[in-house]
């Protein structure tokens, strides 16, 4: 058990015990009726904004978070630590939410958070007797794109594309004084939804770095494996999207043309 579980549950069985004595109104608490379940909640500052919470990045205090299901409906806020103790619950299915009536965050932008960031600030947890839940939301700078300049198809134009499904499409991302192309983090790339292809057993993804255009700055050239259909068939532009490994974005735009399947 980490210390930091190990504080949370002796707080919590205090704070249990005073609960039981009595409510704020003075009636004895229905014990039949309360669970002894916890949720532990915590909101941090993600100060580079890369999703995970490093040394020194602190907690986010007087920030709203709303508990809902098993019939329960209640808020709280943290404390200046950036935690928030759930205590008394019963088994079941809760939802969270970061209300954040304050406006604590107000700026900042969510990069990290327990079931995913595709739903941002919500966490749904399934809550059952064992450890105690330690739920997470991280909010950090809000980033602006590095704006790369990038070839699909390097060194031929106009970029025309089977996107049957067979073989990979190259792209050139250029290095500039703005991008250090050797820090992008080659698992988010994308070209319209499309990921950069793997080969061997050990899935080596494919790219490699050359000054392409003899700047001085290294450039990155990826081969994304074809998808058929992954285009539309009047997309006259494709983007590459990515990150840095600090989470800073990445994009680049470059024309293309589509060749029907059977114009080969
Ligand atoms: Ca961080
Ligand atoms: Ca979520
Ligand atoms: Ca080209
Ligand atoms: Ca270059």
């Amino acid at each position: 058990m980490t210390q930091r579980l190990g504080f949370v549950l002796a707080l919590a069985a205090v704070l249990v015990l005073a609960a039981c004595s009595q409510k704020l109104d003075g009636s004895p608490v229905d014990i039949e009726t309360q669970g002894s379940l916890i949720i532990a909640v915590t909101v941090w500052n993600d100060i580079d904004g890369d999703g995970f919470r490093d040394i020194g990045e602190p907690g986010l205090g007087n920030v709203s978070v709303r508990l809902t299901g098993e019939s329960l409906d209640t808020s709280g806020s943290t404390s200046a630590g950036g935690d928030l103790l759930f205590l008394s619950l019963n088994p079941g299915l809760y939802q969270l939410e970061v209300t954040d009536t304050a406006g604590v965050l107000a700026g900042l932008t969510p990069t990290f958070d327990s079931d995913g960031i595709a739903t941002p600030g919500q966490v749904t947890v399934d809550l059952t007797d064992g450890e105690p839940p330690q739920i997470e939301f991280g909010y950090g700078p809000f980033l602006a794109a590095i704006e790369a300049v990038i070839d699909i198809k390097p060194g031929s134009d106009p970029n025309c594309i089977n996107n049957n499904g067979h073989g990979a499409i190259p792209v050139a991302i250029f290095g500039s004084d703005l991008l250090d192309v050797t820090e992008i983090d080659l698992t988010l790339l994308s070209l319209e939804g499309l990921t950069v292809r793997t080969v061997g057993q050990k899935n080596k993804l494919q790219a490699h770095y050359a000054d392409l255009d003899a700047d001085n700055n290294e450039d990155l050239v990826v081969q994304f494996e074809d998808v058929a259909g992954a285009f539309d068939a009047s997309a006259s532009t494709a983007t590459v999207t990515g990150a840095l490994f600090d989470g800073r974005p990445v994009v680049g735009t470059d024309t293309i043309c589509l060749t029907p399947a059977n114009d080969r």
